[in-house]
């Protein structure tokens, strides 16, 4: 694992266009009011807020055709992909702060095609409560926050399928799912017809979050690219209730927090997602500052020294 210390690229995707309730917008600025900057840097991270990037307001129709504000969305993942794209190509580490998560499809993108062009592996961790697998024949709301994952497997418009690198962006072989536990029945059979590995809350209850980690760490290799996209609905509501889409029996605390530990143990961490944190649906803002302290987990803080051949 490479001790230099991260340089972090902290960018702002102020969207909701692909929500299916409004305020997930306002996300980069909580977790910046929550103070995500300066604990990156107390861990020695050199850190820099890009600020936000600026796309479409939400113009609050209902879907055409399977979906909701398509023309939008498509347009903040080609924002997000840009940005991205950039703060990679520089040897940076982005830090997404959403948004929905529908901007993921910007941000992954960019991140595939940033491992093609540098012959580098890539696994994509999704923390969340859903799979994220539906298609306009599937969903049940026409949101697409509820179709990134499909559209980085090729399921999808060409809008979204194709951001500057050919469909797929992603192999289902690339991804782990962990903390499902909502998935809409045609997303389902879909979810298994492709084959991605899912680490569903059952699975966690039964064997735990430190083996789930190790299945959903194992294999890489030593220059695999890590992206962690961290819907922050994974977490249990209770602990976490400023999320649109809450889904009760999530992760705890303790849970999430050695989830993060051991992703930062990997030492394989190159971009990372924050997405639908609702400050509008907060309670004094505890939820942003709850995410921050698992960020500061996943960044390297740990309770005692670690001896070397622990880390
Ligand atoms: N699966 C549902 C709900 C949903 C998915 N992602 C979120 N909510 N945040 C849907 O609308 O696709
Ligand atoms: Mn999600
Ligand atoms: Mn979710």
């Amino acid at each position: 694992m490479s001790s230099d210390p991260p340089r972090i690229s902290l960018i702002g995707a102020p969207t909701d266009v692909g929500a299916s309730c409004r305020g997930a917008s306002m996300g980069p600025e909580a977790l910046r009011v929550a103070g995500l900057a300066q604990a990156l840097q107390r861990l020695g991270a050199e850190v820099v807020d890009c600020g936000n990037v600026g796309g479409p307001a939400n113009p609050c129709l209902p879907p055409v055709r399977g979906f909701r504000h398509l023309a939008e969305v498509a347009q903040w993942a080609r924002l997000v992909h840009a940005a991205t794209y950039e703060q990679l190509a520089a040897g940076r580490l982005p830090l997404l702060l959403g948004g929905d998560h529908s901007m993921s499809i910007g941000s992954i993108s960019a991140v595939a095609r940033h491992c093609r062009a540098n012959g580098r592996p890539l696994r994509v961790l999704w923390l969340d409560a859903h799979a994220d697998f539906n298609t306009a024949q599937l969903t049940p709301s026409g949101n697409i926050h509820g179709m990134p994952v499909a559209c980085l497997c090729g399921y999808g418009p060409a809008e979204l399928t194709e951001l500057g690198t050919a469909a797929p962006v992603l192999e289902p072989s690339q991804v782990r799912q962990i903390g499902i536990r909502s998935v809409d029945e045609g997303e389902k059979r879909f979810v298994h017809d492709v084959g991605i590995e899912v680490f569903d809350m059952r699975t966690i209850d039964e064997v735990g979050m430190r083996q789930v980690m190790e299945l959903a760490l194992g294999g890489l290799n030593p220059d695999t690219h890590l992206h962690v996209s961290f819907d922050v609905d994974f977490l249990d509501p209770d602990i976490a209730p400023g999320v649109g889409t809450p889904v009760r029996g999530g992760p705890s605390y303790r849970e999430a927090q050695l989830c993060m530990e051991m992703l930062f143990d990997s030492g394989r961490l190159g971009s990372l997602d924050v997405v639908e944190l609702n400050p509008a649906l907060d309670v004094r803002n505890e939820t942003a500052r709850l995410a921050v302290s698992l960020l500061e987990s996943l960044f390297g803080k740990t309770t005692l020294m670690r001896k070397s051949s622990e880390r």
